[in-house]
């Protein structure tokens, strides 16, 4: 692979540990790391063991404080080209030329769980990508949903301290599901949109390869001619948009804490590249007052049958990280790095953020150098009068560190006219100072009514069990009754069923502010592929090897892949007395893992109708709306799921089996994905 620009940068910073003896930091070798100095070879440890002592300080000091917010997460490298000129719209240079390459880093996070909680809870999803531009460094940090919880940066702290484990006994750890949060969320209306969004099946991705990413905040576009649009960025999977059930995501965060993490990885490692597409809302300053919503509000989204996403580049991850320390947990994102071309809006939620997060990089990463670090060092020269400070890396030479000076021929210089500075729009200002919310901010229910408007029935009914389920964790009767108030704003079906599961009294006068839907909001029609699929094939001896083969091979050609799933590990015997290589076992995967199981017929059917193992597969499998597979004698099995569960969507049972019809049929359903006109009840 063609290295891009920062990561020839990086490769300034990287060192090998292949070979040679052991040194300390001062570059002495050292001889035996195992045993320390002592008086005597049963004697106490001496004071001047300097090689000891280094030792153990290194690794006293080897941790750092963790993100306050979207602590674990996982990062990749890549790339990113634009599709066409937009110098009409914007002066930003890497988006001015389809041929330029423009090096990305990308981290994907969960927001309120700890550094090593698990990657399938239930939480908005942190998308922060850092582009390193010819200009300097451009983040557009965002989430995998497109709105926010609150209007404004000033109300963070509180959110945060409310979802994050209650103070008094630190629990629970990466949920929503408790007290805290849902009193905040009763006390703080402007919260309901982001909280239908959390409660959908958004909150729970399949991938980070399938999930969409939003820069949320209002931001504006600036031309070389000084013209400015609004915009606010989207980022679309080619995958399309998958997310996992929650008995599932339930399952997988004690079987795989690491799976999303894990899935990335695996990837990018066997050569599939995961891309995104960026996309862009435009919306011209003469507009700004034309819609039922105030754009600089972060709980609203601008629907897209409104104002459409207009596809401007990819995004290629390509590259995992060599040191997950060194980059993923370094790397130091900020909304306030823009490059001219980009400014930011009046939106009071972003204005704050431009302060919060170098301010809180300072601490996190130990001083004001953390610029220096090299994941975070811009491409262009950094040309600056700063000096000083903690860690900090380079040799700045020269008598003078003051502007203007003469010493040095007043050098560095102001940029000048045709070398490329960044200048905020001229935006003129008027108003009193005031701590106040804008009466344009105040209708907190409408869009979250659109939002329910615009779902499938799958989507609905996850969204109901979610609330159910969040609720039922809160001690607080009062909070049950005041949420099913607040849903009455917004459907009186969804504030009924709600109710019912929790046994609140659903509120008299529910409504439905609004009929609008928005049709982009639903994950129905997002694109499907096999290429995102795994089967798990379960086999015993004495297996059908025709009915495998062409199974095995269909998956391949249509670029699924498959384990072989066994009781133990090791060869497992086909009918013709050949052999297939088991590489998992009932214990150490399961059918969350899977998108659907297969069995292919053969004698070894009859063994394993008994096993606990495919039994739980088929359960699981069935309960999760997955394909279900099952040729010749293994339709036998099909008496593991209870009866009226037989005929349901997305299972595959052919006794007399055509191979070359079944495996069609197969394939359908494969890439259909989940069949949730299941009953599974
Ligand atoms: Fe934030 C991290 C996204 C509001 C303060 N935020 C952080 C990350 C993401 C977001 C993806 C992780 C970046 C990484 O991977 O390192 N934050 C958002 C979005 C918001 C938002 C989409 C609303 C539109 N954030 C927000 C507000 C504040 C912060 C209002 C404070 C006033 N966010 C922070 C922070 C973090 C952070 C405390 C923690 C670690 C860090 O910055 O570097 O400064």
């Amino acid at each position: 692979m063609k290295k891009n620009q920062k990561s020839l940068d990086l490769d300034t910073a990287r060192v090998s540990h292949g070979s040679g003896y052991l040194t300390t930091n001062q570059g002495v070798g050292v001889n035996n790391t195992d045993d320390s100095l002592k008086a005597g070879k049963r004697g106490p440890t001496l004071m001047e063991d300097f090689i000891f002592r280094e030792k153990i300080t290194h690794f006293d000091h080897e941790r750092i404080p963790e993100r306050i917010v979207h602590a674990r997460g996982s990062g990749a490298h890549g790339y990113f080209q634009v599709y066409e000129n937009l110098s009409h719209l914007t002066k930003a240079h890497f988006l001015s030329d389809p041929n330029l390459i423009t090096p990305v880093f990308v981290r994907f996070s969960t927001v309120a769980g700890f550094r090593g909680s698990p990657d399938t809870v239930r939480d908005v999803r942190g998308f922060a990508v850092k582009f390193y531009t010819q200009e300097g460094n451009y983040d557009i940090v965002g989430n995998n949903m497109p709105v926010f919880f609150i209007q404004d940066a000033i109300k963070f702290p509180d959110l945060i301290h409310s979802v994050k484990p209650e103070p008094n006994n630190e629990m629970p750890q990466a949920a929503s599901a408790h007290d805290t949060f849902w009193d905040f969320v009763v006390n703080t209306p402007e919260t309901m949109h982001n909280v239908m969004w959390l409660m959908s099946p958004r909150a729970v991705p399949k991938s980070y390869r399938t999930m969409e990413g939003f820069g949320i905040n209002t931001f504006r576009l600036v031309n070389t001619k000084g013209e400015f649009k609004f915009v606010k960025f989207h980022w679309k999977p080619l995958l399309g948009v998958h997310s996992l059930v929650w008995d599932e995501a339930e399952k997988i965060a004690g079987k795989d804490p690491d799976f999303n993490r894990r899935d990335l990885w695996e990837n990018i490692e066997n050569g599939n590249p995961v891309e995104f597409e960026l996309g862009i809302q435009v919306l011209n300053p003469e507009d700004e007052f034309k819609f039922d919503f105030d754009i600089l509000d972060c709980t609203k989204l601008w629907p897209e049958e409104l104002i459409p996403v207009q596809k401007i580049g990819k995004m290629t991850l390509n590259q995992n990280v060599n040191n997950f320390f060194a980059e993923t947990e370094q790397i130091a994102f900020c909304p306030a790095n823009v490059v001219p071309g980009i400014d930011f809006s009046n939106d009071p939620m972003l204005q704050g953020r431009l302060f919060s997060y170098l301010d809180t990089q300072i601490s996190r990463l130990g001083g004001p150098n953390f610029q220096q670090i090299p994941i975070n060092r811009p491409l262009p020269k950094v040309n600056n009068n700063q000096r000083d400070g903690m860690h900090r890396m380079t040799i700045d030479e020269g008598q003078t560190s003051y502007y203007p000076n003469s010493l040095n021929n007043g050098e560095p210089h102001a940029a000048r006219d045709g070398e490329s500075h960044f200048e905020h729009y001229q935006e003129k200002v008027d108003g009193h100072i005031i701590r106040e919310r804008s009466a344009s901010f105040r209708d907190h229910y409408t869009q979250p009514a659109m939002f329910w408007n615009s779902m499938s029935d799958w989507e609905r009914a996850h969204i109901i069990d979610a609330f159910r389920f969040q609720l039922g964790k809160c001690k607080n009767k009062n909070t049950h009754q005041r949420l099913v108030d607040m849903l009455g704003n917004v459907d009186p079906v969804l504030a009924q069923k709600v109710a019912e599961g929790l046994g609140a009294t659903p509120p008299a006068n529910a409504t439905n502010p609004t009929t609008a839907a928005s049709p982009a909001l639903s994950m129905e029609n997002t694109a499907k592929s096999p290429k995102t699929r795994k089967v798990a094939i379960l086999l015993g001896d004495g297996f059908d090897k025709v009915q495998f083969n062409a199974i095995t091979s269909a998956l391949t050609a249509a670029g699924a892949s498959f384990d072989v799933v066994s009781g133990k590990l090791g060869p497992v015997m086909a009918s013709d007395n050949s052999t297939v290589e088991c590489t998992q076992t009932y214990a150490t995967t399961a059918a969350v893992f899977y998108d659907a199981v297969y069995i292919p017929g053969g004698s070894h059917a009859e063994s394993l109708k008994g096993l606990v193992g495919v039994h739980s597969f088929l359960c699981d499998t069935f309960n999760h709306y997955k394909t279900i597979g099952l040729s010749g004698e293994a339709t036998a099995l099909l008496s593991l799921l209870r009866t009226g569960q037989k005929e349901e969507p997305g299972i595959i049972c052919e006794p007399a089996t055509n191979v070359a019809s079944y495996v069609g049929n197969f394939l359908e359903a494969l890439t259909t994905g989940r069949h949730f006109q299941r009953k599974i009840s």
